[in-house]
This record gives structure tokens, C-alpha cells and sequence, in this order.
């Protein structure tokens, strides 16, 4: 494959834009080389500048649920546009978006639309504190919940991929209000409470972690978060920007059969426009503004163009509910298959997954939580990602992320990609201890 093109435009890119990205991930900089710049996308494919194709497996980080270009959403935002573009003023769309909403999330009793994953957690955190007059929250080492400042501590996703897992920048007055308890360890925010008692206003997590590799939450693990919440009067918020009508159409709130006190969605919600939002219990959410004191705003939250998209892709998975149960079948044999060639290889790794999300870690152990996804060895997962993308595999640029499986992956698509893993078995790049 060549990559000249690419390395063009990166080269021009580093000139103007931190990094020449304008998210990090995207920079490659966990896997050691340049990126490859994307022209196009259709289906479940990525067409680069230099005319390579790829078996996508990032989605645009999870909103491509249908697949890239689908002509359904296609068909909603060219049939927006005739419209205008964006009006700064109330629309039918965004009633029609907020029932679809609650009609897939019965906790969501209401619900308001930003424009992006941290905005959405960001607001439901100063609700929270608006709610219950408390300054703390506490997070789970390894998740990820956007780049807002006070959760930016301990973080998964990109900044895993970077230096360390807290930012530059981030004052030590707001760090100071985040605590954080491990991921699956109930024991660990029992005792944040306990230190704690009564000053906690709110406990975010990712009912499926994501953003440190795919991590499932352990049997029990979020019915007791959501009793300890309630012991403790701390409201309990779920981050689905990436479980969010992922897992279902009731999203992980609904697989788990845990209802929290408000939810955080984004990605498949815009179906690759920009669109956030968070929701939840009535009584919480009547403290927004301009029905309460909490402040919140956005010039472009509810854009008629991302709401036509939205509602497309929402209103398609709703009415074509045995596409969760095709896409998943096909990521079963995805990652079983990953699993398959990892056993019979002896290789010191393990694959998570749930649903169409999952991870291949390049570490023996079990990953149950931040520290064991922490034992992964990065190189070996940085050599594999460069195997598999020159041979037109295309995964997230980083071990702690996550692969994503969309309806428009066939047998076809998952045979390739198992294929090509198991060459590069063969060639012992799985091989090497941990
Ligand atoms: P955005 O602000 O990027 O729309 O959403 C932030 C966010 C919030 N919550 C969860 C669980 C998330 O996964 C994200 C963002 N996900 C990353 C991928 N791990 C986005 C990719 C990127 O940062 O470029």
C-alpha cells in the first residue's frame, strides 16, 4: 500500500493544527506512524487519499451503526437541507427527537440536546451538583467521559494514548472534587463514600467501559452502584455516548436492567452529525435552565440538520429491531474468532466484548479493570494495528479503544479481517510474552 498522499497532507496538516489533528487519537501517535487521511466512506469501508481501501472497524467512533453512507440518514439530511440550515430557535424535530428518545430510554423523562459527548456529561454533572448542593463526584480509572475539566482525571480514550491519564491544565481546586474508585470494585466507591458521606453529588460511569479497551461491568457490579447511589443520595449517572442504542435500542440501561438517575448520549444519537445529549428523572432536569438555576446553553444544540440525521438513524434501529441481534452475530464471530486464533496460538493476549463492541488486548491476565488493561503491551498492539492496516483492516489507532462492528459488516468483511489475523499469527506477531 502506498501512503503518499497521506503523508502529504499530514506533513501540511502539522503546520496548522496541534499534532496536524483535531482530535488526538487520530494522530497516531500510540501506534507510531503517520495517519492515513480519509477521503470517503461508504458501507462498512474507508476509501483513503492514496486510494486505499479498509474494513472500518472505528465508525467514526461508534455513531456509523448502519454503516457508512447510508442512504436512509442520507436521504433525511438532503431532505433538512432544503430548510436552512440551522435557526437558533425552536423546531418540531427536536420534540420528535426528544420522544424517540424517551420512547427508547424510559428513564429519560426529559431530556435536552448539545452538541457533543462532553457537553452532555459536562451538563449532567452541573445539574447534579445544581440538584443535590454537593461539590464531589467520583469517576472510575480508565473511563472516559469527554474532555471537560473535572473529568479529565484518571481518563481513558486518547489520553491513555498520550503521556498520562490526567491533563495539563486542569486546576487542582476542580481535580480536587473528583474522586476516583475502580471500575468494577463496588468496595472501592463504598469507601469513597464512606470518606466522603454526603458530599458526593453524583457518580459517573461507563455501565460498559470503552475508553480503556472494551471492560463489561462484573455481575452485580451496577445494580450496587445504583444502591449505594441511592443509600448515599448521590445521583447515579450512566455515560452511554458510546453504549447508547449500541447495545440495544434500550441501550446499556436496558441490557442491565439498572435505571439511573441521568444518562449521557452522543455518537449513534447523530448518526455522525454533532449531537449530545443528557436526561433523565423529571424532578433532576427541572432544574435547568430557563425552567431552574442551572445554566445551559448551545447556539447549535437540537440543529435541524443533525436532528433529520438522528432521528433517521434512531427511528430505523427502532423499526428494524432484529438488526441488533444480525450485527452482533456477525461481531460474535469477530471476536470469537479473535479468541479462536489467540488460543491456538498460545498468545499472551485476550479479547473482551459485549455486544458489537470489543477489544483485543496484547496481555495473558484477564482485564477486569483499569490496572490489569494498563498491564497491555502497547508495542505489540501498535504492530499489530500496523499489520493489519496495511492490509486494509482499519482499527482504532490505539489499544485502549475500542473496535466497532456496524450492520453493513458481512461474513465477507469479518472472513477478511480473520484472515488477515491469522497471518499475522503466522508470522509470530502474536507470539512474545507479557
Ligand atoms: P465527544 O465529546 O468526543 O463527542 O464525546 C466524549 C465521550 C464521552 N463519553 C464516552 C463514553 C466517550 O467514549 C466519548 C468519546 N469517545 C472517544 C473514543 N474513545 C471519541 C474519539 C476521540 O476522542 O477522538
Amino acid at each position: 500500500m502506498a501512503f503518499t498522499r497521506s503523508h502529504e497532507l499530514f506533513r501540511e496538516a502539522v503546520t496548522y493544527m496541534p499534532g496536524g489533528v483535531n482530535s488526538p487519537v487520530r494522530a497516531y501517535r500510540a501506534v507510531g506512524r503517520e495517519p492515513v487521511f480519509i477521503r470517503r466512506a461508504d458501507g462498512a469501508y474507508l476509501f483513503d487519499e492514496d486510494g486505499n481501501r479498509y474494513i472500518d472497524y472505528v465508525g467514526s467512533w461508534g455513531p456509523a451503526i448502519l454503516g457508512h453512507n447510508n442512504p436512509v440518514v442520507k436521504d433525511a439530511i438532503l431532505a433538512a437541507l432544503g430548510n436552512g440550515l440551522s435557526f437558533g430557535a425552536a423546531t418540531e424535530a427536536e420534540i420528535t427527537m426528544a420522544k424517540l428518545l424517551r420512547s427508547a430510554v424510559p428513564s429519560l423523562e426529559m431530556v435536552r440536546m448539545v452538541n457533543s459527548g462532553t457537553e452532555a456529561t459536562m451538563s449532567a454533572l452541573r445539574v447534579a451538583r445544581g440538584f443535590t448542593g454537593r461539590d464531589k463526584i467520583i469517576k472510575f480509572g480508565g473511563c472516559y467521559h469527554g474532555h471537560s475539566d473535572g473529568l479529565l482525571v484518571k481518563a481513558g480514550s486518547g489520553l491513555l494514548s498520550g503521556a498520562s491519564p490526567d491533563s495539563a491544565g486542569v486546576s487542582a481546586s476542580v481535580a480536587a472534587c473528583t474522586l476516583v474508585a475502580d471500575f468494577n470494585s463496588l468496595d472501592s466507591v463504598a469507601a469513597l463514600f464512606e470518606r466522603n458521606r454526603r458530599e458526593v453529588a453524583a457518580v459517573i460511569v461507563e455501565p460498559v467501559a470503552a475508553n480503556m479497551g472494551v471492560v463489561p461491568p462484573e455481575k452485580g457490579f451496577l445494580e450496587g452502584l445504583r444502591a449505594l447511589c441511592s443509600e448515599e443520595g448521590a445521583l447515579l449517572i450512566f455515560d452511554e455516548v458510546i453504549t447508547g442504542f449500541r447495545l440495544g435500542f434500550g441501550g446499556a440501561q436496558g441490557l442491565y436492567k439498572v435505571r439511573p438517575d441521568l444518562s449521557c448520549f452522543g455518537k449513534i444519537i447523530g448518526a455522525g452529525l454533532p449531537v449530545g445529549a443528557y436526561g433523565g428523572r423529571r424532578d433532576v432536569m427541572e432544574m435547568v435552565s430557563p425552567l431552574g438555576p442551572v445554566y445551559q446553553a448551545g447556539t447549535l444544540s437540537g440543529n435541524p440538520i443533525a436532528m433529520a440525521a438522528g432521528i433517521a438513524q434512531l427511528a430505523f434501529l427502532r423499526d428494524h429491531p432484529e438488526l441488533y441481534s444480525a450485527i452482533e452475530a456477525e461481531a460474535s464471530r469477530l471476536f470469537g474468532g479473535l479468541e479462536e486464533i489467540v488460543k491456538r496460538r498460545g498468545a499472551a493476549c485476550t479479547v473482551n466484548y459485549t455486544g458489537s463492541i470489543g477489544s483485543l488486548f496484547f496481555t495473558r491476565g484477564k482485564v477486569r479493570d483499569f490496572p490489569s488493561a494498563l498491564e497491555s503491551d502497547t508495542k505489540r498492539y501498535a504492530a499489530y494495528f500496523s499489520y493489519m492496516l496495511d492490509r486494509g483492516i482499519y482499527q482504532a489507532p490505539a489499544q485502549f479503544e475500542a473496535l466497532f462492528v456496524s450492520a453493513a459488516h458481512t461474513g465477507r468483511e469479518i472472513d477478511k479481517t480473520l484472515e488477515t489475523a491469522e497471518a499475522f499469527a503466522y508470522a509470530g506477531g502474536f507470539d512474545g510474552e507479557q
